[in-house]
């Protein structure tokens, strides 16, 4: 494979899709050595199959506000890859949303979904309605509007959706509701729903509970205990929650939180009734974290990123290309430990090659947020024997699946000098499992 060249008529293809082509370029470089050693897959150009979704809709969202004036927003679905399962993955809500960054999030998917051992290909859909400032009706006429178009290429055994950023119970609720009454069936073609209509308990803390799992598994690895380490987390969103719960339980600390607005330094620690009131900074829909050091008495720092803060433990929560080479260097000048990428592609290309360089333990979000669409498999299961499970059921099966990531990542990712290269093995694992099964299954 020639990746210079793939990427190359990609960028002839798609000008200016820079996130897309950010995470083509990751996986194509992390997986060339394996792939030249499988002729079998330069021959059926998997590769070249691979970075194209299947296929991809684009559609006009048409609806009415609160004052009766006409809204039109942009929808979209990415159907990209569907080799070792239905198309799986979450619709985003954001102003910033646009074909670039779903291609990336979509190609991402594909790999995530293949490392959890779940039966699920890669997905991602979303618009660029903005839900900030919102009032609820407002958000259930957008849902259902979007719904009334992407309704027809749904279904429990074809294409799953679930939430992302901006995107949560109360959309996946609406969203499926229009499905339901559009396709006459009640099935579980949405996840992350109400636990009243199939949703599965410990879904909303699974991708921080995941993490966690991941993180400690990574210290240990390295003969590291995480009790009493310090993390910044940045978000305050579903994810960062889960997080702070998970670290807080795990006997960590948590000394930041953030926004778009700049970010809290809590030198007590993110905990008890501190972490429930994320849920409700995240219900004022003001996208900010300030009103946290206003309530507690913490120092607040407006327009800044949390990298800066001397901490044992790093884990993006919040968005892509959160933590650039400068705050990766402020994190190493500062003795890192541990870097988890919760958020989708939370680092840049340049964090990464510093993490490695330094050699500090890195995990790439395919591998450690997956537990937020492990759980979402497991929903998916749940509602096709029609029973639920208990929390701790769950919970047992997402820590299981955690751990088969690790061990993925582990015999993937070692390089001769000890270091685990998580992104590799996280890469290389998922490849070769799409790969085969692309293989096995003929051109498509
Ligand atoms: O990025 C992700 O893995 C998600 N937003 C969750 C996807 C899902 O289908 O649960």
């Amino acid at each position: 494979m020639n990746i210079e060249k793939l990427i190359q008529s990609l960028e002839a293809k798609h000008p200016g899709e820079k996130e897309y082509l950010q995470a083509v370029r990751e996986v194509l470089s992390t997986i060339e050595d394996e792939y030249n050693k499988h002729p079998e897959f330069e021959k059926a150009k998997i590769a070249e199959r691979l970075v194209e979704p299947d296929r991809i809709f684009t559609f006009k969202v048409p609806w009415v506000d609160d004052r009766g004036e006409v809204q039109v927003n942009l929808g979209y679905r990415i159907q990209f890859n569907n080799a070792i399962g239905p198309y799986k993955g979450g619709m985003r809500f954001h102003p910033s949303v646009n074909l670039s960054i779903l291609k990336f999030l979509g190609f991402e998917q594909i790999f995530k979904n293949a490392l959890t051992t779940l039966p699920m290909g890669g997905a991602k859909g979303g618009s660029d309605f903005n839900p900030r400032g919102k009032s609820d009706a407002e958000v259930m006429r957008f849902c259902q509007a979007f719904m009334v178009e992407l309704w027809r290429h749904l279904g429990p055994d074809t294409d799953v959706p679930a939430g992302d950023i901006g995107v949560g119970a109360r959309e996946v609720g609406y969203m499926y509701g229009m499905y339901k009454k559009l396709a006459r069936e009640n099935t579980g073609v949405f996840t992350g729903k109400n636990l009243e209509f199939g949703g599965s308990l410990i879904r909303p803390e699974a991708t921080g509970f995941g993490g966690l799992y991941f993180v400690k598994q990574m210290l240990e690895t390295a003969g590291h205990d995480i009790k009493g380490k310090t993390v910044a987390i940045s978000g305050f969103g579903n994810v960062a929650w889960g997080a702070a719960m998970k670290a807080n339980e795990l006997g960590a600390k948590v000394v930041t939180i953030s926004g778009p607005d700049g970010y809290i330094y809590d030198e007590n620690g993110v905990s008890g009734e501190k972490v429930d009131y994320m849920l409700e900074l995240r219900a004022s829909c003001n996208d900010v974290v300030r009103p946290y050091a206003e309530k507690y008495g913490v120092p607040f720092f407006e327009g800044r990123r949390p990298w800066e803060v001397k901490v044992d433990i790093a884990l993006p929560c919040a968005t892509q290309n959160e933590l650039n080479g400068e705050d990766a260097q402020h994190l190493l000048d500062n003795g890192v430990l541990c870097v988890g990428e919760i958020s989708n592609m939370g680092c840049t290309p340049e964090a990464i090659d510093l993490f490695i360089k330094h050699r500090v333990m890195y995990g790439p979000g395919k591998a450690v947020n997956a537990g937020g669409v492990a759980t979402s498999g497991l929903e998916m299961t749940q509602n096709a024997m029609h029973l639920s499970w208990t929390a701790e059921e769950v919970d047992a099966k997402l820590h299981q699946i955690m751990s088969a990531i690790h061990a993925q990542c582990v015999k993937y990712g070692r390089e001769a000098d000890g270091y685990i290269n998580y992104m590799k093995g996280a890469n290389v694992a998922g490849f070769l499992k799409v790969a085969k099964a692309m293989l096995a299954q003929g051109v498509l």
